[in-house]
């Protein structure tokens, strides 16, 4: 070590410096309102770093360089809590809260009601922070509630855990209780990188902040996207904290900690519920995962008068959410082939109760998925429902594996037409070589023709159609038109009231739109938007059929890919056949308007949300496409406004929370019909 004597001045540079950084991390973590740019942060960090290398005496404990983790441990010490870190009781409905609320108002001599500090519950590791005059001198894991795990350095890489608290009169001893959590961003972030590099991935972001707390080596640790919320404080020595849990907080968000933003109080049980409801549809919205809200009496003489039974205190409960993830088993995997042919495994599984709903099936994805799951049929799984994401199957028990677990053999042949299947090489998908001749493909060409945003075809449900083609009624899309009343009629479970409904509607759809017509065509990557892109484009069928790739990319959003894709399509002979057949059939629409029409909101990405009364969201999404906006399914910092009907939720919050303009629907129309629409 050098031993030069410290000059004043770089003394009092690396102070200066202390407090920049401290300030800068401040102001990014607990107010979310950073004011240095990063790479101004980063020139300041590296001449601290400087100055501390020439200087070693200037390395301090609470020094911001000491974020970027230190040398392996070999093991963590123990850590014995002064006060035990309590457990939460937990409530499953909305009576179990009722009882949690009769009980405490018992022992309070039942007053009419009782103020609840109201907190969601996040998803991660209880640690406990212990500062000595100001400093952070130890961090520990929760662990049996009395004794934990040092995990100092690592939690000291966690850019919100303040390593010095602001302000001056500080508590000579002060114990800060909170979660560490990964945030849903940085969770997937983590995965991605993890993928890309072929390492284990996390299952999801809650493992993932605890295995990046349990490393030894904390340089690790200070890569992981790390966040602290502190939500209440053990030993306090030197100083008065306020006499409610909500004032409390306050008091330490002022000493640099950040708290939870959805914090409220309720005045009374009902209140607490009706939290509980709201943020449970908040849920997905939020940037973090939580699994319940925490209820907690607000008073803290309440609280003493209330004190604790076993290892929970009386005054407070934590009401969960439904789970999002539960163990299963793996019953069997099917493998079902879509309208492009591509073969996709499905899990079958013992039905289990997840996110709210009863699941039997969950998607496995392609054949990479199976391999990195690891996965046989018998195993236990983790199922994953979050939302109105399609079930997931997350991870494997393994340990749980039983004897006669098999491998899942995925298929080279197409279960339904025995055609050999075929992957491209970088493409995870694999498909089914079979084109039409495969009878699973042809039937969901069919239903995607037949589907409302296409045809229209109304009555040409899904089991109808399995039941045309299996009865060897129907061989294409132009065989619909081809089908008569008594082939229909003679189909089980239809009348012929029924069979003639079916023809009315078949022949009410012959009467369609260009860009509906190509989008029912069902041709790879052209949806409803890209459909209606090239019928503005190339004004009618002919040109657009004629088109090569080159002239096919000048519309707008085709790029080379889809290019591909149409010219291909329209150069099948069976593809030029259908049409024919289609339009001999007396299908028929107008020309479109090639360019000219006016597209206002071109460029811009809107949202509907909630109910809307006099348009259903899919006209309100249609005329919104028709004036060049695109239309979102979620709400992002991209997005240009948000129609919310009544009952809308999470996507409303967020668009609150980011600002973004949010109209009703009768603003909707007024808008729709100053551009023009007729309503
Ligand atoms: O957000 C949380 N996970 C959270 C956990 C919270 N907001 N408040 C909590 N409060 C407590 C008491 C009331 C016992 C101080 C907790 C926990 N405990 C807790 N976390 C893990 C075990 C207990």
């Amino acid at each position: 070590m050098t031993s030069n004597k410290v000059p004043v001045e770089k003394r009092q540079r690396a102070q200066e410096l202390h407090e920049i950084l401290q300030r800068a991390n401040y102001q990014y973590y607990v107010l979310d309102a950073p004011e240095l740019p990063d790479a101004e942060y980063d020139r300041r960090m590296r001449e601290l770093q400087d100055l501390e290398a020439e200087y070693p005496e200037l390395v301090s404990a609470d020094s911001p360089t000491q974020r970027v983790g230190a040398a392996p441990l070999t093991e963590f010490a123990e850590v014995r809590h002064q006060i035990p870190m309590l457990s939460l009781d937990n409530a499953f409905d909305d009576d179990e809260l009722r009882e949690f609320d009769r009980r405490v108002r018992d022992r309070l001599n039942n007053p009419d009601a009782v103020e609840y500090a109201c907190e969601p519950k996040l998803d991660g590791i209880a640690i406990s922070l212990l500062y000595r005059d100001g400093v952070l001198e130890r961090a520990a894991t929760r662990g049996d509630g009395t004794t934990g795990e040092d995990i100092t350095q690592n939690v000291r890489t966690i850019g919100s855990v303040p390593l010095r608290l602001r302000e001056q009169n500080v508590p000579a001893v002060l114990e800060v209780r909170g979660e560490i959590y990964m945030p849903k961003a940085g969770f997937a972030e983590l995965n991605e990188k993890a993928r890309e590099a072929g390492e284990k991935i996390f299952v999801n972001p809650r493992n993932a902040a605890a295995g990046s707390l349990r490393q030894l080596d904390s340089r690790v640790t200070a890569r992981r996207p790390l966040e602290l919320c502190a939500y209440g404080v053990g030993q306090v020595e030197g100083a008065e904290l306020p006499e409610q849990h909500t004032a409390i907080l306050e008091q330490l968000n002022r000493w640099g900690f950040r708290i939870n933003k959805e914090m409220l109080v309720a005045n009374d049980i009902d209140a607490c519920i009706e939290y509980h409801q709201r943020l449970g549809e908040k849920r997905e919205g939020l940037p973090y995962d939580i699994d319940g809200i925490v209820f907690k009496v607000n008073s803290i003489p309440l609280q003493r008068r209330l004190g604790f039974v076993a290892r929970a205190p009386r005054w407070a409960m934590a009401y969960k959410f439904p789970a999002q993830e539960e163990m299963t088993e793996l019953l069997d995997v099917e493998f079902q082939v879509g309208r492009t042919g591509a073969v996709t495994p499905v899990a079958r599984l013992k039905p289990v109760f997840v996110g709210g709903v009863t699941v039997s099936n969950a998607t496995l994805h392609n054949r990479d998925e199976i391999n990195r799951l690891g996965v046989k049929i018998g195993d236990s799984v983790v199922v994953r429902r979050a939302g109105d994401v399609i079930p997931q199957v997350v991870s494997v028990v393994e340990s749980k594996r039983p004897q006669n677990a098999r491998e899942i053999v995925f298929p080279d042949h197409c279960p339904v037409c025995g055609s050999p299947v075929e992957s491209t090489p970088g493409e995870a998908v694999a498909r089914c070589s079979g084109g039409l001749i495969c009878s699973a493909q042809r039937k969901q060409a069919i239903k995607h023709f037949a589907s409302r945003k296409a045809m229209d075809i109304d009555g040409l449900g899904d089991k109808l159609v399995d039941q045309l083609v299996d009865e060897g009624l129907l061989h294409s899309v132009s065989g619909l038109y081809h089908l008569t009343r008594e082939e229909v009629a003679g189909l089980e479970r239809m009348g012929e009231k029924s069979a003639q409904n079916l023809l009315d509607a078949l022949q009410r759809s012959k009467d369609t739109t260009l860009p509906k017509f190509l989008y029912a065509l069902g041709i790879r990557e052209v949806g409803e938007a890209t459909a209606r892109n090239l019928a503005r484009h190339f004004g009618d069928l002919e040109p657009l059929m004629q088109a090569s790739e080159e002239a096919l990319q000048e519309v707008e959003d085709v790029g080379p890919v889809v290019a591909h894709f149409v010219a291909e399509f329209f150069q099948q002979t069976h593809a030029q056949e259908e049409i024919e057949a289609l339009c001999q059939a007396g299908v028929h629409w107008e020309p479109e308007e090639t360019g000219g029409e006016s597209q206002p909101l071109a460029g811009q990405t809107w949202v509907l949300t909630g109910k809307l009364e006099t348009l259903s969201r899919s006209e309100g999404k249609e005329y919104l496409q028709r004036l060049g906006a695109k239309v979102a399914g979620s709400v992002s910092a991209k997005t240009d406004a948000v129609v919310a009907g009544p009952g809308a939720g999470s996507k409303l919050n967020k668009a609150r929370d980011l600002e973004i303009p949010v109209i009703d629907e009768e603003q909707f129309l007024e808008q729709l019909r100053d551009h023009g629409i007729e309503i």
